[in-house]
């Protein structure tokens, strides 16, 4: 039995009942505020839900625990500064429903297991610590203490430190995030892989090599300055839609919009503000004035073939494109990249993007004449195996335009979860900076291992071959997010301990090592009483600000704790007879900012600064244009070869991206309204002619199999869906396919798997 498919990790394989719309042509609206208050209303209920949403991103309330698009630095909208996709992120977290003890007394993990996604988060918020309870196939409540005393027992029985991982989803608040790597450090060992290492990993290695820091250096006041904006591999819609308001003021101050996307997403069409009654009715703002429908990672042949275009007409007008002062001043590499560029084969180039030339060329003229352009990307260029050279063939074409570093100009790497980027500041990272370990030394008086850590993948790889035996996740659901589904779930098993601090029940609870617990905690929404009083933590956005965030509902049970009380209480466990006075921390999270100033740059005066409720911007060297901390001392132009896409007649290219309805693994509901597809998360997303070629209708059921080397995976029944897709290219959602995604198959430089390219082929079923 316990080789069935649910003991690998996947979600069951049923059907829902699909029904299907033409995709939509719009954004928002009033379906987007129907939506959302449906979701309150049965999540939530009415009186909590206005409380809830009156609180949202709004100075001194809390940080949507949505994504982390930035909010305005001054004027905030009068309904509430949320979307959507946020009250459907609130509604889930503050939940009614609770996974209780009498409700793991009713269900052993046997049983859970065959339950989908929708309905493991639908059992609502972790109210108690629970134990796995190996007899009786359950997890079992226990005590605060005796769950630390599992922990330090198991961790102190290591042979050595480095056979424990510490997981980092990017919810964790920036006090939380310190005193966990802190801890970890502490114990001996810098294995903190975190969710960053699927998704933007590839942005900070290519951003750091080419600028000298790896965040984006636009702020959102650059959207209002911009001349153009390109969207490249995003679907702000879905997964960021107040960047919708961004792109609209961009528009509105006769900015123009360039998206390169494989599909036509409705949020990059057109876009209804539901903050603004006068658009509800309207036809909306049109945002993009030219859409690319690149083939999947056909990105940077497109933009080198945009280089090429560019530098032709350079050659004829010199100054007419690039700018020289800019380059000459700021910039290294720029001959060799040039010469790169005449070399290449244009029609090659054309043909490996997937775009007509006509469209390139459309753009090419649409960039030429600006200065002032800020390029946004996402998911769509990190998770492929060239996704560092993705993005920086991205920061040479902003080099050469001199767009970085000045107004309504620059790199806009649009992050996921709301606090990854203030995580990875606070030190969650397997590679450590030397400055970091040097200020650790410093102000907690210790030798912080020196050695890199594991990151995602090599974390899977050493519990596989059990050179790693306990495996702690601050948030997240490592097997759903995770690639290779399957090996990674036998990796987990293989662990002595697992140990999930959670808020909602999820699959990584029940794929589980030999002893597992379950550790609740507050969410963003809920009042942290500590010794001291009422505690607020902070965050860090997608544009490098740090504010406050501090919940206003009533804890969902007595019995959970905040996320810094645990890493305080645990550390307490774990070094008896420490310096460090880990439990002082947890009475009064201002003694943890005073720390966080002490070692990390950029944080001076911190808890005077966190009470202006608006927050303060971090140093930030590339938009202050100055490049002086790369490895040469100045902007670093870097040159990327184009490799030929060689696919069997048969193979297709599969891309993993998120419906409308989920929040990364959580799963909200089962439609995808903007493409129109209903009631069914079991979908491949494929262009006519391909399914004329593979000989399969619309609604037809097929198994997927990946290729890769010589290795093959194989998910069960999916069901096609005609779609406007460019050719050799196919859909379909995270995570019912991440079985498929290889372990093996990662982006160089960065080590994320590559989600967004995995070569299959489909079998169609009879
Ligand atoms: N509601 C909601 N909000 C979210 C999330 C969520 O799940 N739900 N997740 C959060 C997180 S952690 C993240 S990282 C972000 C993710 O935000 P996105 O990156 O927007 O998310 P994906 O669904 O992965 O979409 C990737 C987009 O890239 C396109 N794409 C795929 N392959 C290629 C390619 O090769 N080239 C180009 N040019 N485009 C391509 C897809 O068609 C899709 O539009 O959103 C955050 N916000
Ligand atoms: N195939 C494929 N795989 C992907 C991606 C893809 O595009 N395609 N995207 C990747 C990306 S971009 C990312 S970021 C990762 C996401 O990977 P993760 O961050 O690991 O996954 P999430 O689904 O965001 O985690 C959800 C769980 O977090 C817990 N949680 C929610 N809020 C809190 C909180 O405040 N505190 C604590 N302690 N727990 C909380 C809940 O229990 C919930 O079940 O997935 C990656 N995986
Ligand atoms: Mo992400």
């Amino acid at each position: 039995m316990k080789n069935s498919f649910k003991y690998s990790g996947q979600p069951p394989v049923e059907f829902t009942g699909v029904s299907l719309e033409r995709p939509k042509k719009f954004a928002a609206g009033i379906p987007a505020i129907l939506s959302s208050l449906k979701f309150i209303k049965k999540e939530v209920g009415v009186a909590k839900g206005i409380k809830l949403l009156n609180s949202i991103n709004q100075k001194g309330g809390f940080d949507c625990p949505g994504c982390a698009w930035p909010d305005p630095d001054d004027k905030r909208a009068l309904l509430a500064e949320y979307c959507e996709n946020g009250a459907k992120a609130i509604s889930e977290e503050y939940s009614k429903i609770k996974a209780d003890p009498a409700f793991f007394a009713k269900h052993s993990v046997a049983e859970l297991l065959e339950w989908s996604d929708l309905k493991l988060g639908k059992s609502g918020r972790l109210t108690h610590p629970m134990f796995f309870n190996a007899d009786l196939d359950k997890y079992e409540s226990i005590s605060w203490d005796s769950a630390f005393d599992i922990i330090a027992d198991e961790l102190n029985g290591l042979d050595n430190p480095n056979e424990a991982i510490f997981y980092t989803s990017g919810r964790t608040s920036n006090e939380a995030a310190f005193l966990y790597q802190l801890m970890v450090r502490k114990f001996g060992t810098n294995n903190l892989p975190d969710c960053s290492n699927m998704c933007h990993e590839s942005s900070g290695a290519a951003l750091s090599e080419s600028l000298g820091i790896g965040k984006g250096s636009v702020t959102l006041d650059d959207f209002n300055h911009a001349e153009l904006v390109l969207v490249v591999g995003q679907n702000p819609g879905t997964n960021h839609p107040r960047m919708l308001s961004a792109l609209r003021n961009t528009k509105e101050n006769g900015g123009k919009i360039i998206c390169v996307n494989p599909l036509p997403e409705a949020g990059l069409i057109a876009f209804k503000d539901p903050q603004r009654p006068i658009d509800w009715l309207g036809k909306g703002t049109n945002l993009t004035d030219l859409y690319l429908p690149v083939r999947i990672n056909g990105d940077l042949a497109l933009f080198k073939a945009i280089l090429f275009l560019l530098n032709e007409k350079e050659a004829l007008d010199s100054g007419s494109q690039f700018d020289w002062e800019f380059i000459n001043s700021k910039t290294i590499g720029v001959d060799e990249l040039l010469e790169n560029i005449n070399q290449q084969d244009f029609d090659f180039l054309v043909k490996e993007s997937g775009v007509n030339e006509d469209l390139i060329r459309q753009a090419a003229d649409l960039i030429a004449s600006k200065k002032k352009i800020i390029i946004c990307w996402a998911m769509g260029l990190t998770q492929h195996k060239n996704a560092v050279a993705n993005i920086q063939e991205l920061v040479n074409l902003l080099l050469l335009k001199g767009s970085i570093g000045k107004k309504g100009a620059g790199t806009c790497p649009v992050r996921g979860h709301s606090n990854v980027q203030g995580d990875r500041t606070m030190g969650i990272w397997e590679k450590p900076p030397p400055f970091l370990l040097k200020n650790l030394k410093k102000v907690f008086d210790f030798n912080p291992p020196t050695a890199h850590g594991y990151d995602v993948v090599d974390a899977i790889k050493a519990m596989h071959l059990k050179k790693a035996k306990v495996f702690i996740g601050m948030g997240g659901n490592f097997i759903s997010a995770t690639p290779d589904t399957a090996f990674t779930a036998e990796a987990l098993k293989n662990c002595s301990l697992t140990v999930h601090v959670s808020t909602k029940l999820n699959r990584s609870h029940l794929i589980h090592g030999k002893k597992a617990l379950i550790l609740p905690v507050l969410g963003r929404s809920e009042l942290d009483l500590q010794k001291s009083g009422y505690q607020f933590v902070t965050v860090e956005n997608s544009m490098g600000v740090v504010h406050s965030s501090k919940g206003n509902m009533p804890p969902i049970s007595d019995a959970i704790i905040s996320e810094p009380e645990l890493v305080c209480r645990l550390s307490a466990k774990l070094f008896p007879m420490d310096t460090i006075n880990w439990l002082d921390f947890k009475d009064d999270y201002s003694l943890i900012r005073d720390k966080i100033q002490d070692v990390i740059p950029g944080f001076e005066s911190y808890n005077e600064k966190v009470k202006d409720p608006a927050g303060f911007y971090l140093p930030n060297n590339a938009r202050a244009g100055d490049f002086s901390v790369t490895s040469t001392g100045k902007a670093n132009f870097t040159i990327h070869h184009v490799n030929p896409l060689e696919l069997n007649p048969r193979e297709l290219l599969m891309m993993t991206i998120r419906t409308h309805d989920q929040y990364n693994t959580t799963i909200y509901g089962l439609n995808d309204r903007y493409r129109g597809i209903y009631n069914e998360r079991r979908v491949i997303l494929m262009n006519e002619q391909d399914m004329i070629s593979n000989g399969v209708q619309n609604l037809d059921v097929v198994d997927i199999t990946s290729h890769f080397k010589n290795e093959q995976r194989t998910v069960e029944k999916f069901m096609v869906v005609r779609y406007p897709i460019p050719q050799k290219c196919c859909a379909t959602y995270f995570p019912e396919t991440n079985a498929l995604v290889p372990i093996g198959s990662v982006a160089d430089k960065s080590n994320t798997p590559t989600s967004k390219f995995i070569v299959i082929t489909i079998q169609k079923k009879i």
